[in-house]
């Protein structure tokens, strides 16, 4: 057996490789860049070396680097996890070339399988389906439209060299044949310097089902069943699950020995998974699944399938490497119950699924419910120069709407803070019934973006659990003592309870007024609510009008972010002060900070006033708010009359900077 571990990689696969090295006993090295230094891969390992600048291009891609770290630390073996050099076959070859085991297959099998086109006419030598279509190399557009009209349409035009869907093209005749082929061409040739394009049958309602499987050094091949990987978003798996929904028995048999056949032809080793496109348009069946590629690596949603088989996938590969046989013949394989993975990103949904870095000041990840697969802790921040997925969040049942709902109940326990995560969406994903009744399609997320994307106004008694915690006013501790009593007498005969939020860009003004032990009557813009607060350990228990509501609030210093029911919405708290200080630097308006009415107005243009004095009185709710002067200067306009209601914001007077006094 392997006996030290080199792991070339970061993040979640990293850790989740330490994690079934150390339970083999297996000694392991981690590798990290400048911006790695203290990730939580580095931690988890035996050793660490530092590889290079914090561009991957610079360390995790500098495959002379990494083997030279193994040898410095004497490591037998390198695990390539998955992205940067996993499907490398000059690195895998230079890692053997070097006396290290290389913890996957053969260079000429990632060889094999790295040339799209070429794959498919090897596959489809090797009696595995695939997509009726011209796969060569002639690329003349009369012979391609020809070739077009054999398929028959529609046809789906794909950049040879593509992938990700660029350079994707779907024709419907053969009259507009032409255009799209050189639309094809030029897109192709700008994103990877080669036109070349290749025609396909077009499948129409299609769905990604994948096939995991594993070859050993002594002729085996093996499958693990499917993964459906149908759930994406511009080429991007959102959410995984194993096995795939409406899967005939017979299709199951039928892909499981395709997906062996494929791996025997390249004489293949180690962990593999073969990527299937089924036609549902009539559900599915066993006659309409074709090979789209191989993918020779361990892939990022292989829990899925350790879910549904008790596989551990990494202890796989290392035994295979080591040179052991497969632990398992086919017939001793069976799929028990559901499975299902999302991957939380940090990422802004609502702004077109925009990466989004920064520190995770806070970070919550499901405890019980779900095996969570992450890179990072709170106080880790997410950086541009690496893919910012955050955790895999997996979920298993004994059917499939168990496993979804014990997912989106995990999901509802994700409470990050500092960066903007796509949870949220994750969490209305789950809670999609069309995605509950039976299998998501490519096009799901797209006809559902608006409720999954669209931001939720904060309920009142969210925003007022904010102004609370923002006001400090939660802070003291509430018992039976008198003084309470008499304190929340004082607050609100005192009239200063009033908190100016921003929310989304916009002014909350808020006032409350203690009422009871830990009751409050709170106004948020105009609406009044009555509200109890307390605590539930980490979590508060709100009670607004008759409903109850648990929820989590996690605090910065001048802000708080509130969680419930798997929706979050963010506070900062604005300095009420803030307006006196633009007007002490110049600014000459004074402004309501709060929808009420005026009580006392200074109603006397040309007067001077001196810095502190009071220019106005307004009242929301029983609760007085004296407006006073930011600096001494003249009154120049009075806009509004003593009795008067007025929203929040508005202009209630103007100041002048006094004369300026003659000299000499
Ligand atoms: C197709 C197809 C329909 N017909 N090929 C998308 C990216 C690449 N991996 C293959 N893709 C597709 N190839 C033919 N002949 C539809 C897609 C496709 C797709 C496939 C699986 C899962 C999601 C998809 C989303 C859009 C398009």
């Amino acid at each position: 057996m392997i006996r030290k571990v080199l792991i070339a990689n970061r993040g979640e696969i990293a850790c989740r490789i330490i994690r079934t090295c150390r339970r083999l006993g297996i000694v392991t090295v981690a590798v990290y860049s400048d911006a790695d230094r203290d990730a939580l891969h580095v931690s988890l390992a035996d050793e660490a070396l530092h590889i290079g600048p914090s561009p991957a291009a610079a360390s995790y891609l500098c495959g002379d680097r990494i083997i030279d770290a193994a040898l410095r630390t004497g490591a037998d073996g390198i695990h390539p996890g998955y992205g940067f050099l996993s499907e490398n076959p000059a690195f895998a070859e230079a890692v053997s070339a070097a006396g290290i085991r290389f913890i996957g297959p053969s260079p000429d099998a990632i060889r094999a399988m790295g040339l799209k086109d070429a794959a498919k006419a090897l596959m489809e030598k090797a009696g595995v389906p695939v997509v009726p279509g011209y796969h060569g190399a002639e690329q003349d557009a009369d012979f391609l439209a020809g070739e077009a009209a054999r398929i028959g349409f529609p046809v789906l035009i794909k950049a040879r060299a593509g992938g990700g869907g660029k350079g994707m093209r779907r024709v419907e005749d053969a009259a507009s044949f032409k255009e799209a082929l050189e639309s094809a061409q030029r897109e192709a040739l700008a994103a990877f310097g080669d036109a070349s394009c290749l025609i396909e049958k077009y499948v129409s309602h299609p769905r990604h089902i994948e096939i995991q499987v594993f070859g050993d050094n002594h002729g085996n091949v093996v499958h693990l069943f499917e993964r459906d990987c149908s759930l994406q978003r511009r080429h991007q798996k959102v959410i995984e699950e194993a096995p795939a929904p409406g899967m005939p028995e017979d299709m199951r048999l039928a892909m499981g020995q395709a997906a062996v056949r494929a791996a025997q032809a390249i004489g293949y080793c180690g962990a593999g998974t073969i990527e299937f496109i089924a036609d549902a348009s009539e559900r599915l069946r066993a006659d309409r699944f074709w090979f789209m590629e191989m993918n020779t690596r361990l892939q990022v949603e292989h829990p899925v399938t350790e879910a549904i088989t008790g596989v551990d996938l990494v202890e796989w590969q290392l035994r295979i490497a080591s040179g052991e046989p497969l632990p398992r013949r086919q017939e001793e394989l069976s799929i028990h119950g559901w499975a299902f993975e999302a991957r939380l990103y940090a990422e802004d949904a609502e702004r077109g699924f925009l990466p989004a870095t920064g520190r995770l000041t806070h970070l919550d990840l499901p405890e019980h419910l779900a095996r969570v697969d992450s890179g990072v802790r709170a106080g880790d921040r997410i950086s541009p120069y690496y893919d910012p997925m955050i955790a895999k969040i997996m979920t298993r049942g004994a059917d499939r709407v168990t496993a979804l709902s014990a997912l989106s109940t995990a999901l509802a326990e994700v409470r990050a803070t500092g960066v903007t995560t796509n949870a949220t969406f994750l969490r209305r994903l789950t809670i999609q019934t069309d995605f509950a009744e039976g299998s998501p399609d490519t096009g799901f997320i797209d006809r559902h973006l608006a409720e999954l994307t669209m931001m939720h106004p904060a309920p009142h008694d969210v925003v007022a659990l904010a102004a609370l915690l923002l006001a400090g006013a939660l802070d003291q501790k509430k018992s039976n003592d008198p003084w309470d009593a008499l304190s929340g007498f004082r607050l609100w005969s005192q009239a200063a309870d009033f908190v100016s939020l921003e929310h989304r860009g916009h002014r909350l003004p808020v006032s409350f007024a203690t009422r009871q032990v830990d009751g409050y009557e709170v106004v948020v813009d105009g609406k009044v609510s009555t509200l109890r607060v307390s605590h539930a350990g980490a979590a508060y228990v709100v009670e607004a009008d008759g409903r109850s509501h648990t929820v989590h609030a996690v605090r910065g210093p001048r802000d708080v972010t509130i969680f419930r029911d798997g929706e979050s919405w963010h506070f900062v708290l604005m300095d009420v002060l803030a307006g006196e200080d633009e007007a002490a630097a110049g600014g000459d308006r004074i402004v309501a900070p709060m929808p009420g009415q005026v009580k006392l107005m200074r109603t006397s243009p040309g007067a001077t006033v001196v810095k502190g004095e009071t220019l106005a009185v307004m009242e929301a709710m029983k609760m007085e708010l004296t407006l006073s002067a930011p600096r001494d200067g003249t009154i120049a306009d009075v806009l509004v009359s003593e009795g008067e209601q007025v929203l929040e914001g508005a202009v209630l007077l103007m100041l002048e900077p006094l004369p300026e006094t003659e000299h000499g």
